[in-house]
């Protein structure tokens, strides 16, 4: 299989969806080798079929606003894949949100859940309904209409949705309360990153951004590097940033940036924990913005920028895709940064992660670096069917293990024998790959 014939291909069935093609491209070009060499994945047309998801629902959102206007949204759940568990994966709600977003979303999480050792397929869903500036009672009766039509296709057993942008636990608890009003049913299990009064799972709100940390602990460790001391760019300022930031602190590294929508805030000795515990509040419970920062704490905010040309010893990107350009890439190479940990999902734009692999930057992409989130949900679900509660320690002991077995797979898979740089997505992307495709190969032509 030539690689440019199968992204030509792949480009003619989806034409104007740049965002899964990039995100295909990227697989592509570690799975074509390895599929070469394993002919009995090139006959069943594996890569093929993992490229066309299950199925698509989409449908009309109606719902009323707060001046009794009627508003119209689209909402949207792709089902891409169910062949090691049932579809697993989060919903975005944000203005950009399309179909080309929501795929590269859900093909991406195929080899996330993979990696995550857990019995989990892969799915994404959403909506292109804007929550900023929405009142509560808008975003309830929004998450209401969206799950009336949602509960028709998803179920502890079949599709079960979690937080992505724009979903966090206000989103997830109107989203419970409609399903389990239309079911007659608690089923707690049809829904993960659920509050901990209702069956969410300890740990889950800080798995992701905990999670990343921990990969990248694991990567230091080959360099008998540790965290303690090292510069950190950390952007986003919501569900993921906020959890990566504070397990950097927590481990004594020194998180100088967090950005959102309107900017970056630039802290030169590092956040303190009483900050972030004030951005915290700021962005869950006021909803309000980080240009505001400067009138309370000593810091820069730099408006409509982005932190990649700050000095660093490690970045976090936690915002959303392609919030790393080539031009990021290159200042980041160029201010010394030895290692980045993706907690958002392709934040890198694929020139940008060529360059981090010829420059020998340790890159982890956001479907290993990420996993922890949703490897949560998994013990969530776990903790659901068996009616039980798990400790916060032990929940956070079962994250760490997990997180050390996807960095372990993609060494196994990514580590170059000429001179023993891990190329990390060479890693994630094989490693993610086999476990699916050998279970395709049992199940015949389906
Ligand atoms: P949140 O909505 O909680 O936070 C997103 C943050 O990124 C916000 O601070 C937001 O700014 C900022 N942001 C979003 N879009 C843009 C944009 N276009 N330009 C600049 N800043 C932007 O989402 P999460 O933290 O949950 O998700 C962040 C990333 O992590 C996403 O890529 C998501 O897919 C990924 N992810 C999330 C997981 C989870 O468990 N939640 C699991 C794995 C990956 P503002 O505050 O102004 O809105
Ligand atoms: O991208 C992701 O992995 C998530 N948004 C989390 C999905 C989940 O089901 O917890």
């Amino acid at each position: 299989m030539e690689l440019n014939e199968f992204i030509k291909g792949l480009k003619r069935r989806s034409r104007g969806q740049k965002e899964f093609q990039q995100a295909v491209e990227e697989v592509a070009e570690d799975l074509i080798p390895y599929i070469n060499d394993h002919p009995k994945y090139k006959k069943a047309k594996i890569l093929e079929r993992l490229t066309e998801p299950d199925r698509i629902v989409i449908f009309r959102v109606c719902w009323e606003d707060d001046q009794n206007n009627i508003r119209v949204n689209r909402g949207y759940r792709v089902q891409f894949s169910n062949t090691i568990g049932p579809y697993k994966g989060g919903l975005r709600f944000d203005k950009s949100v399309n179909l080309s977003i929501l795929k590269f979303l859900g093909f991406e999480q195929i080899f996330k859940n993979s990696l995550t050792t857990l019995p989990i397929g892969a799915g994404k869903g959403g909506a292109n309904f804007n929550p900023k500036g929405k009142s509560d009672a808008e975003v309830m009766r929004f998450c209401q209409s969206f799950m009336t039509e949602l509960s028709k296709h998803i179920g502890a057993d079949t599709d079960i949705p979690a937080g992505d942008i724009g979903v966090g636990a206000r989103e997830i608890g109107y989203l419970f309360g409609q399903y389990k009003r239309i079911k007659h049913k608690f089923q707690s299990g049809v829904l993960t990153g659920k509050s901990l009064d209702y069956g969410g799972s300890p740990i889950r709100k800080e798995a992701t951004g905990y999670g990343a940390v921990y990969f990248a602990q694991e990567m230091l460790k080959r360099r008998d590097e540790e965290v303690e001391g090292k510069v950190c760019l950390v952007s986003g300022a919501g569900n993921v940033a906020q959890y990566a930031a504070e397990k950097l602190i927590d481990l004594g590294a020194k998180v100088v940036t967090l950005s959102d929508r309107s900017g970056f805030v630039y802290v030169k000795d590092g956040i303190s924990r009483e900050m972030l515990d004030y951005i915290m509040d700021l962005k869950n419970n006021q909803r309000g913005s980080l240009s505001d920062l400067p009138d309370k704490f000593d810091c820069e905010f730099h408006e409509g920028e982005k932190p990649w040309n700050i000095r660093c010893d490690m970045a976090f990107p936690c915002a959303t895709q392609n919030e790393i350009q080539l031009e990021d890439a290159k200042n980041l190479v160029r201010n010394s940064c030895v290692l980045i940990a993706e907690g958002a999902n392709m934040p890198t734009v694929n020139e940008g992660i060529k360059l981090f692999k010829e420059a020998k930057v340790l890159y982890a992409p956001g479907k290993a670096a990420n996993a922890g989130g949703v490897a949560i949900s998994a013990l969530e679900m776990t903790q659901n069917a068996t009616r039980m509660t798990w400790t916060r320690e032990e929940v956070d002991k079962h994250l760490q293990n997990i997180m050390q077995k996807i960095h372990d797979k993609c060494v196994e898979y990514g580590k170059q024998p000429d001179n023993g740089y891990v190329d990390y997505v060479k890693g994630a992307n094989i490693g993610g790959f086999v476990k699916v495709a050998d279970a395709m190969l049992d199940y015949g032509i389906v």
